[in-house]
């Protein structure tokens, strides 16, 4: 006997909290616009990760491996930090073993949260540039160091984050693989054309109109050691060329981020399940709320 299909819902669930993948699609019956970051494929097999497509439990079960959260706080932004630390120790791989890796001018300000057991937190001392582009694209010369010196040691995989977030729902290990990014909450429903890419020929972040797969955005994203350490190499010596030629590519590391992914795929996307602002359009594609930004006052953060 065919069943009635009001037995398939349990009583109490809310279907709109769980939208399948075809439900998120017919969501988006406006026409021209992009239905490519609402897959759970990428056109190169990458599972784009959404809610509802993974059981943690088995994953959990197959995981055994150390997570770093590697993260900068210089000048006025190590306000954002211990939000952003204790909200990882109610969010961020629960139940693993993960190390923070915390980057600061600002040693003696910095308010250690009660850490969890098989956590620590690793407390680095840094000078920060003084221009706020810079600041930003110093992450990536710092990461080059620590994937190559220290990290190998210590860690399987990296998770590389701004720090002016709070994690707002859990993130497991669903996020890991050998290379992983996340999609930018602002581009999710554009063409390639309409991504902030850096444009111009003269930048080593330069990617030419009619390439690119998705826009990613730089306040999240990691893999292995190994793949972090040339993913940040790479990007270093882009920013480097820059230099040398006196200009600096449109949203700086992000652009060069984004040019090293075309050309080497993540294995894994995260939707932006993964990276919101409740400010943003199109959040009935949404329903998870792992990682939040903050919503800050610009001229108050201002270096
Ligand atoms: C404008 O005055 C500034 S200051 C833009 C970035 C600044 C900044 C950034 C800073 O003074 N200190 C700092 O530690 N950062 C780090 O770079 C911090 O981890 C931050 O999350 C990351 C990227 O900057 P952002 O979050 O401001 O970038 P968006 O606007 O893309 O979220
Ligand atoms: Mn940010």
């Amino acid at each position: 006997m065919f069943r009635q299909k009001t037995d398939w819902v349990k009583k109490g669930d809310d279907i709109s909290k769980n939208l399948t993948h075809c439900d998120r699609k017919q969501l988006l019956n406006h026409s021209g616009k992009r239905k490519a970051s609402l897959n759970v494929l990428t056109s190169w097999l990458a599972p784009i990760i959404w809610d509802g497509h993974y059981d943690l439990k088995i994953l959990n079960e197959q995981q055994d491996s150390r997570i770093g959260l590697f993260v900068f706080a210089v000048k006025k932004y190590i306000q954002f930090l211990g939000p952003f630390l204790e909200s990882a120790e109610h969010f961020f791989m629960v139940g693993h073993n993960v190390t923070y890796y915390v980057f600061t001018d600002k040693v003696g300000y910095v308010v250690r949260p009660t850490i969890g057991d098989g956590r620590n937190l690793q407390l680095h001392e840094i000078t920060a540039d003084i221009r706020w582009q810079d600041v930003s694209m110093q992450r990536m010369e710092i990461l080059t160091i620590i994937t190559k010196e220290q990290l190998p040691n210590e860690i399987d995989y990296l998770v590389c984050a701004d720090v002016d977030m709070v994690f707002n729902d859990f993130m497991g290990v669903e996020i890991l693989g050998d290379l992983f990014a996340t999609l930018h909450p602002g581009f999710i429903l554009d063409y390639p054309q309409a991504f902030s890419y850096e444009r111009r020929k003269i930048s080593a972040a330069y990617i030419p109109y009619g390439e690119g797969d998705f826009y990613y955005m730089a306040a999240l994203y990691g893999g292995k050691v190994e793949e972090i350490h040339k993913l940040s190499t790479a990007c270093q010596n882009g920013i480097k060329e820059d230099k040398k030629k006196n200009i600096e590519a449109v949203w700086q590391e992000e652009s060069h981020l984004n040019r090293y992914l075309i050309y080497n795929k993540p294995t894994k996307v995260l939707s932006p399940e993964y990276l919101w602002d409740t400010r943003l359009p199109n959040s009935e594609f949404i329903t998870k709320r792992r990682f939040l930004a903050v919503h800050k006052n610009h001229e108050e953060v201002r270096n």
